[in-house]
């Protein structure tokens, strides 16, 4: 691409002097003998990492940008637990997951009419974020509120008739406009749901279930997500390369994934000073990308018709030669888009950041994991964060890191199983037993307890 275009060498001055001040800052930390010296240093090391990558993309003369990719769906009866776990989560190859839908909750094939949620949680207390706080990397107590689980899905419920575009006059200035309610632990928070929703199996070898001491992650999953339309999340990474799932209920929300070497090409900022960088809105880096095509078609247009109305013969691949005059590197970061419908299950790898857009009133529930794909990662950012945060974190950190996680022990069940099979009960998740089932070991929910 071209380095010395205006924008690409802007972009590789600041990523360099984010990663100076942040060498600077370690030196002063180890000079200082703080304990957290270990942890600035590493900071300073992915800083200045970010920028030496996005240096040897802008000097490649054959770097070309690459197209965003759909997700690809699978549907549960044709895919083992086995398969998921070697040829998605080993590979970081993201999937959808279908065919769980009617298996997610105790209500079946209507867990999208959200009866289980109002049965089990509605006088609930819990905090909302309000005027789509998420969209920033940072959150303030302000941008929440506390309220009832029921009033927030009083509220968010009648936003979806009708749904209005973000551009409608209207839009945002309706009650419940820009709510969320973001990743709330229902071990924690809302345990009374817990036995209606259901654990997808894929997940439940998670090695953070299967510790002898509790953590500070024990209780933290299945979270749950209630969202108004068109509210957002920001653009980040999940905390220590975490792996992540998540099953829709309702409503479809728009996700896009990049890869994690790719990290360098999303404008990142080390400068906050945290292991995962803060990164601009991906709506606004988007929308300027999109603009900027724009400009470039109707300018190629306009040069095709002065040139005595020949027509061009090759597309324009103006993106190769005139990078975008803000976020330039973005178009080369390896992308993939999926609007996640109700039923579906979406598998991100550790380390991928990640955004989402919900189009229209979401119901979810989530959860981040570790297995063999990514433990030596998490226990290198969990260590790191012990010395920071100090012994809370560090527990954590000696909880997973106690376990030998022999390769022997672990159970790959390689049939393919019926969808009802491939759900599992809270309490079978909680420590990790439902891991240790075999093909034959389960046999699903019984109906009369399943609805
Ligand atoms: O559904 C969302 O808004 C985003 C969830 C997410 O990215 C996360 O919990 O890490």
């Amino acid at each position: 691409m071209c380095a010395d275009h205006p924008a690409v060498a802007a972009e590789l001055a600041r990523l360099d002097a984010v990663a100076d001040a942040r060498e600077a800052a370690a030196a002063e930390a180890r000079d200082a003998g703080d304990d957290a010296a270990v942890y600035v240093e590493e900071v300073a090391g992915r800083a200045r990492w970010a920028a030496d990558r996005a240096r040897a993309l802008a000097t490649d003369a054959s770097a070309r940008p690459v197209p965003a990719k759909p997700i690809p769906r699978v549907h549960c009866s044709r895919l083992s637990l086995a398969t998921f776990r070697r040829e998605y989560v080993a590979r970081k190859e993201p999937v959808v997951i279908c065919g769980l839908g009617p298996h997610l909750t105790e209500d079946g094939e209507r867990g999208d009419g959200l009866g289980w949620l109002t049965r089990h949680g509605a006088n609930k207390k819990v905090a909302v974020t309000r005027d789509n706080a998420h969209v920033n990397s940072t959150l303030a107590c302000a941008d929440t509120e506390i309220l009832d689980l029921g009033e927030h899905l009083a509220r968010v419920l009648p936003l979806d008739a009708p749904n209005l575009p973000e551009d409608a006059q209207e839009f945002g200035s309706r009650d419940g406009d820009g709510t969320y309610l973001y990743d709330c632990a229902m071990p924690l928070k809302l345990p009374s749901l817990l036995n209606a929703v259901r654990v997808p199996r894929y997940f439940v070898h998670d090695f953070l279930q299967r510790t002898r001491d509790v953590h500070a992650f024990t209780a933290s999953w299945p979270s749950l997500f209630v969202a108004a339309p068109h509210t957002k999340s920001s653009l980040h990474v999940d905390q220590w390369r975490g792996n992540f799932w998540m099953a829709m209920v309702r409503g479809t929300k728009r996700w896009t994934l990049f890869h994690d070497e790719d990290v360098p090409y999303l404008s990142p900022d080390y400068g906050r000073g945290t292991l995962d960088p803060a990164f601009p809105r991906m709506h606004v880096m988007d929308a300027a990308h999109a603009s900027w095509r724009r400009r470039n078609a109707n300018a190629a247009a306009a040069a095709d018709d002065d040139e005595n109305g020949k027509k061009e013969t090759q597309p324009h691949s103006a993106e190769d030669t005139e990078p975008c005059d803000s976020h330039p590197l973005l178009p080369y970061a390896r992308r993939w888009d999926v609007d996640l419908g109700p039923g579906e299950v979406l598998f991100v790898p550790g380390g991928f950041p990640h955004v989402v857009h919900n189009l229209d009133v979401t119901c979810s529930f989530a959860g981040n994991f570790i297995d063999e794909s990514n433990l030596d990662f998490a226990l290198r950012d969990l260590k790191l964060l012990g010395a920071k945060y100090g012994t809370q974190m560090m527990r954590t950190h000696d909880a997973i890191d106690e376990v030998w996680f022999d390769p022997e022990d672990e159970v790959w069940v390689e049939e393919c199983l019926e969808p009802r099979r491939l759900v599992v009960r809270y309490e079978d998740y909680l420590g990790g037993r439902a891991g240790r089932w075999g093909a034959a070991d389960w046999d699903g929910i019984p109906d009369e307890e399943g609805r």
